[in-house]
């Protein structure tokens, strides 16, 4: 049976994901409880986009597509969360701690030690001086519609707040529509959540939304529910534990805005390709584990193939198992880094999933710009209902050369992967490196290591939030 989501109560950007061509990041402090609490209670909390809202747009997209109706309606969302420090201004310093990760906090020290992230010092200067208590995430189909929604939103909180800091995330335009800046094809693989993602075919694969996605336990990314069994990912597992009863239905959140320095990517690309003496296209196909149309190299593994790219019913559907020399696709690419599929035991695999909800920001590259010029990347975003567990083990495998473990050499010597060389990070912004950039497919045993001595992914803010429900909002918090 699968569970009962209240899909109502749960912010929308959590299971489903806001519709959003743009979306405003307003980081902000609360400075009068009092009138804060009455601004979100008399003219907020009614404006939150629910889960269910995002889910019923989500299928009138889908509608209006079939039908081949051109154009995007204006779809305003809105979601909110909160810091350690925002809910400890709500409700006071007796409050129960929540996660172990949230309650550090994105920009404390042990936390960037164990993420191997830059120096604090080098963040966005807004994010190291006064303290940041929520963030608003508000979205729209364009950028005047959500300039207005902003600023009204704005105008309701008045002098209950200030503003930390503010930013909009933008599609890259036309046919980089649902690319991220280094050209890759985005948004494809999610985990599935039982309850939410109806399986495309109940009959045969009543485990899988699309073929090759997984349903998850909603307990993975949504706190009052069952999550993963530690060794049976078919039966449900314990729910995640609860500090207070009115964590039900949230969410936690990590924000990282990651800029990508685009014309020095590609740059070190046709350089290292050359070296190699291989298509620098395949190179960086090698590097993600998918060509930029989003085309799996399990499935495609020496040129492109757009028509499987595009097809979300195969660009999904494969594993990693059956590749056990890195032929196809290397252990160290971004892809097979963050989410090994069966390189690992099912069970355990499933229990490190995100729901990924984040969006490009910045301008396209300049004609001529090639040092980057213009802040530019993505506001990665990501929700989960452990931080530890899912999030910071991602990137910390991501950045450990040896995950995955124990594989070997065509002649049986042991290896090691390397680093993911999209979001891997050595400990002091030092090199990193990864195995077997040019592929030994079908057959061969060339020995090639791609040798990286900078970062084209750098992190320069960061911050873990609470979502919480809907009725939260209404009661406890306000
Ligand atoms: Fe990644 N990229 O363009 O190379 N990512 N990512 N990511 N990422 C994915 O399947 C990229 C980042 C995950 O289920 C694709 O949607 C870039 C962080 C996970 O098979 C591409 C940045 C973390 C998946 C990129 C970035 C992750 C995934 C393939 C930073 C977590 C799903 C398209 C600027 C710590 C894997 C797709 C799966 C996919 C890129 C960040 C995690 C193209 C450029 C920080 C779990």
């Amino acid at each position: 049976m699968a569970p009962m989501l209240d899909l109502d109560d749960i912010q929308g950007d959590v299971p489903v994901g806001l519709q959003k061509d743009f979306e405003g990041f307003i980081f902000f402090k609360i400075l009068d409880r009092g009138a804060f609490k009455l601004a979100l209670r008399c003219d907020v909390i009614g404006r939150i986009t629910s889960a269910r809202r995002a889910r019923a747009r989500e299928l009138e997209i889908l509608r209006r597509k079939r039908l081949g109706h051109a154009g995007r309606d204006p779809m305003p969302g809105l979601n909110l969360g909160f810091t350690k420090d925002g809910l400890t201004q709500l409700l006071g310093p007796q409050r129960p701690t929540l996660d172990p990760a949230f309650e550090r906090g994105a920009d404390d020290p042990k936390t960037t030690a164990t993420l191997h992230d830059p120096d604090r010092s080098d963040w966005l200067k807004e994010f190291l001086g006064d303290r940041i208590d929520g963030v608003f995430l508000v979205t729209a189909h364009d950028r005047p519609l959500l300039t207005f929604h902003r600023n009204q939103l704005v105008g309701f909180l008045g002098s209950g707040i200030s503003l930390i800091y503010s930013e909009i995330g933008n599609r890259r335009p036309g046919r980089e529509r649902r690319n991220e800046h280094f050209g890759f094809r985005d948004g494809i693989s999610q985990p599935g959540i039982r309850g939410v993602t109806p399986p495309l075919r109940p009959g045969v694969a009543p485990d899988e939304g699309l073929p090759g996605q997984d349903l998850l336990w909603p307990g993975e990314f949504v706190l009052g529910y069952a999550g993963q069994h530690s060794t049976d990912p078919h039966k449900p597992g314990p729910e995640p534990q609860m500090m207070a009863p009115w964590m039900r239905n949230g969410s936690f959140m990590v924000f990282r805005r990651l800029e990508q320095k685009v014309p020095e990517f590609r740059a070190f690309v046709r350089q290292q390709a050359a070296r190699l003496g291989m298509d620098p296209e395949l190179l960086m196909a090698r590097m993600v584990g998918r060509w930029k149309s989003g085309a799996p190299l399990e499935r495609a593994p020496l040129r492109d193939d757009p028509a499987l790219g595009g097809d979300d019913r195969r660009n999904n559907d494969f594993g990693f198992g059956d590749d056990e020399l890195q032929r196809r696709c290397p252990y160290a690419a971004h892809i097979r880094k963050v989410y090994p599929r069966d390189d690992l035991d099912e069970a355990e695999a499933q229990r490190h999933r995100i729901i990924r909800a984040g969006i490009p920001f910045g301008p396209e590259v300049a004609a001529g710009e090639t040092v980057t010029r213009h802040s530019r990347g993505l506001m990665f975003v990501c929700y989960q209902t452990s931080i530890e567990r899912q999030f910071e083990y991602i990137q910390r495998h991501a950045n450990d050369p040896s995950f995955v473990g124990g594989k070997r050499r065509p002649d049986g010597g042991t290896v090691t992967p390397g680093h993911d060389p999209i979001i891997g990070q050595a400990p002091g912004n030092g090199a990193r490196s990864m195995d077997e950039p040019y592929p030994n497919y079908p057959a061969g045993n060339r020995r090639t290591t791609l040798e990286i001595p900078s970062q084209f992914v750098v992190l320069t803010a960061a911050g873990y939030f609470f979502m919480p429900s809907i009725t939260a909002l209404r009661t406890v918090l306000t």
